[in-house]
């Protein structure tokens, strides 16, 4: 992976978080990817995120698969613990690292390619587990890194820059996720940083396997009239159903706002989420009217947004398989070891 360090001037007046910490000490190495890709921009909110969240840069762990999205962990929070793993298996990178060490805060970075061909039985794995990570999927409808083949998020009819149209219909990371029970899924765009940056922070907070879809446009290879994760067909069919403000423990929710009209939820560390109903129709906690709600609007063309499904009732992996409070890698099993010759027998066992 490429890698140029960035110069580290930091400016005396620039805001510090809680830990004396500013935004430039969660940023990584300089980015290699071309101007205007939008997961530069990701990049930019995922550092404010854990800036604002107050995360100790090394109580982090950040992971991702090939793919010009899974390049860009080396862009933010070099002090954090990176695993850049082969294509499309973050997913079960990221249980085991999880299994062994439940203290740190897991955020992984993936691609369509990444996540919907290639990966797709590991994705859904480790939704199924509920494995207590964020999962972001930098959407663009394309293989970036190998030159803008579609991708299996591609929609139909959509073309390539040379023209030819997609036969094949997309799989919708959204619908797949709410379909297989997961209890946070949102989606979002690289270009709208406001709706961004609260839903990250929640993803982050979330006890659980979080999922964000974010369309996130290839300047190179996907930008063209043809396409539809491009910046202007995003632009233009943009509809955003919930919005999500991110409220930090012990902060008070001053907004007004309407009984039925917006849902605060609490996480498990005392913050919460205020749910705003942008579309007063859409339920963002009734699964069913969900997936229909996104099915209907997709086949009109738009690309809904915002926090579209929340669930806080589910048990994350270690609940589901009740592995102590400690995280394993500090437990002492030094009394628990059977010894060599234990280990030989059990060995011999199998031959
Ligand atoms: C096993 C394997 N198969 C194929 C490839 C080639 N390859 C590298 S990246 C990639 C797709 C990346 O697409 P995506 O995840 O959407 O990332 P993007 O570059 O668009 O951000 C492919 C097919 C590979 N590196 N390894
Ligand atoms: S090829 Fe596309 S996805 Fe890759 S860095 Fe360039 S603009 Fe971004
Ligand atoms: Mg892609």
């Amino acid at each position: 992976m490429s890698f140029i360090r960035k110069p580290k001037i930091i400016n005396p007046n620039s805001p510090r978080n809680e830990l004396g910490l500013t935004v430039r000490d969660y940023e990584g190495g300089m980015s290699t990817l071309c101007a205007g890709c939008g997961h530069d921009s990701v990049t930019g909110a995922i550092v404010q995120a854990a800036f604002e969240l107050n995360i100790e840069p090394h109580r982090m762990a950040k992971l991702s698969g090939i793919g010009c999205s899974s390049k860009t962990p080396a862009y933010f929070l070099s002090q954090s613990h990176g695993f850049n793993t082969v294509h499309g298996r973050m997913p079960s990178v990221a249980t085991g690292a999880n299994a062994a060490n439940s203290d740190l805060t897991y955020i992984g970075v993936s691609g369509d390619g990444d996540s919907l061909s290639i990966g797709l039985g590991q994705l859904c794995h480790a939704l199924r587990r509920n494995v207590n990570m964020l999962y972001v999927i930098e959407n663009n409808g394309v293989y970036g890194l190998t030159k803008g083949q579609f991708s299996a998020s591609a929609d139909l009819g959509s073309t390539a820059k040379k023209g030819a149209a997609n036969q094949q219909p997309p799989i919708d990371p959204c619908r797949m996720a709410i379909s297989m029970g997961a209890g946070f899924v949102a989606r979002s765009f690289s270009g709208d940083r406001e709706q961004l940056v609260p839903l990250i922070k929640a993803g982050l907070r979330y006890k659980g396997f979080a999922l964000i879809d974010i369309i996130s446009p290839c300047v190179t290879f996907n930008d063209h009239p043809g396409s539809t994760k491009s910046y202007e067909y995003t632009r233009q069919h943009f509809h955003p159903a919930v919005q999500a403000d991110y409220i930090a423990p012990a902060e008070e929710i001053v907004a007004k706002y309407h009984v039925g009209e917006a849902l605060p939820v609490q996480l498990h560390d005392g913050s919460q989420i205020l749910l705003r109903k942008i579309d007063h129709g859409y339920h963002p906690t009734d699964r069913a009217a969900v997936y229909e709600y996104l099915e209907r609007h997709q086949q009109a063309g738009e690309i809904v947004t915002g926090m579209l499904y929340y669930d806080d009732s589910l048990q994350e992996m270690h609940d589901i398989s009740q592995i102590c409070d400690e995280p394993l890698s500090t437990v002492d099993h030094s009394d628990l070891c059977p010894g060599s010759e234990t280990l030989q027998a059990l060995q011999d066992g199998y031959r």
